[in-house]
């Protein structure tokens, strides 16, 4: 993005992550002129000047788009499949990191890429869970995330349940932190109560790993109240009558997730997994 001499955004906020915390392009004039395509008039020179702000569905601006020719050209080639190969590998997920302990999520989530239908959806909170969600997982089709554009923990689980009573026939699946589902776990008694029989995996790590994150980023060795004392989950969740199960190796998760949606009533997967590993590319040892 920062080598190109147009910007032709399509459908993006471009908020803090996807702009690098506002260093991948200049706020607010960036240096190349900027294109923004969005359907919410709000977001259009909310953050950065443009050239041309275009309100419009994505759909109806793809369809526009499809009808233009686009100019041959053997360096705009190379250029735009150099992205896609950087863009492929980084989406993928490596095999886990030789020190890992515990299940990789990387391996969760390339498994669901494997079994659920396009149209399935899933849902989450906040904490550093949701990246290896975000970049591993691949959206097939509008609606089909549900996530919280304000950062907010605690929303992922009641917005699986609500998806669920609103399209009984979709398979809906919530990703929450172990933080984040303490906000919110007396809403099993919601999931069981109106019959919404979602998997909720539980991604657990013993810790507030974001805030961690950021603790050993700006303040090395002083960790202060990221550490947290967690009930049994599986426990937990049968005394509301779910269907639950532990998972502690990545090679068992596949199973215990069928099981899961087999079940017919709410699920909960707790993964246990290793709280070094705090995204997947950085560990805090
Ligand atoms: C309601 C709310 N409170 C606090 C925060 C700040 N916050 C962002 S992520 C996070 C930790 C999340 O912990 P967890 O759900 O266990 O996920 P992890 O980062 O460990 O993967 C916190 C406290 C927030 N985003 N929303
Ligand atoms: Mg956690």
């Amino acid at each position: 993005m920062k080598n190109s001499d147009l910007l032709l955004v399509i459908g993006s906020r471009l908020s803090e992550t996807v702009s690098q915390g506002y260093t991948l392009i200049e706020s607010s004039s960036p240096k190349q002129p900027m294109i923004h395509v969005h359907p919410d008039p709000e977001e259009l020179n909310r953050v950065y000047h443009t050239e041309l702000a275009i309100l419009s569905a994505l759909s109806s601006f793809a369809h526009a788009v499809a009808t233009l020719q686009p100019v041959p050209s053997n360096a705009w080639k190379s250029w735009t499949d150099a992205a896609r190969a950087d863009y492929l590998a980084h989406s993928t997920p490596a095999l886990p990191h030789p020190q890992h302990t515990g299940v990789d999520m990387g391996s969760v989530v390339a498994h669901l890429n494997e079994v659920l239908p396009d149209n399935a959806v899933i849902a989450n909170g906040a904490g550093n869970y949701t990246v290896w969600v975000h970049r591993f997982y691949r959206y097939r089709q509008p609606a089909t995330e549900l996530a919280p554009t304000n950062g907010a923990m605690g929303y992922g689980f009641p917005a699986s349940i609500a998806a669920k009573l609103h399209d009984p026939k979709r398979t809906v699946i919530c990703f929450a932190g172990d933080g984040c589902f303490m906000m919110y776990p007396q809403e099993l008694a919601t999931a069981m109560q109106y019959n919404a029989p979602i998997v909720v995996i539980v991604v657990n790590n013993g810790m507030l790993a974001t805030i961690r994150m950021h603790q050993e980023r700006e303040y090395p060795g002083r960790v202060s109240a990221t550490e947290l004392a967690n009930p049994d989950f599986i426990a937990l969740a049968k005394s509301f009558g779910a269907h639950a199960e532990r998972v502690e190796r990545s090679e068992d998760f596949p199973a215990a997730f069928q099981r899961a949606q087999k079940a017919g009533v709410a699920a909960l997967i707790e993964l246990r997994t290793d709280p070094r590993q705090i995204t997947p590319q950085a560990r805090l040892d």
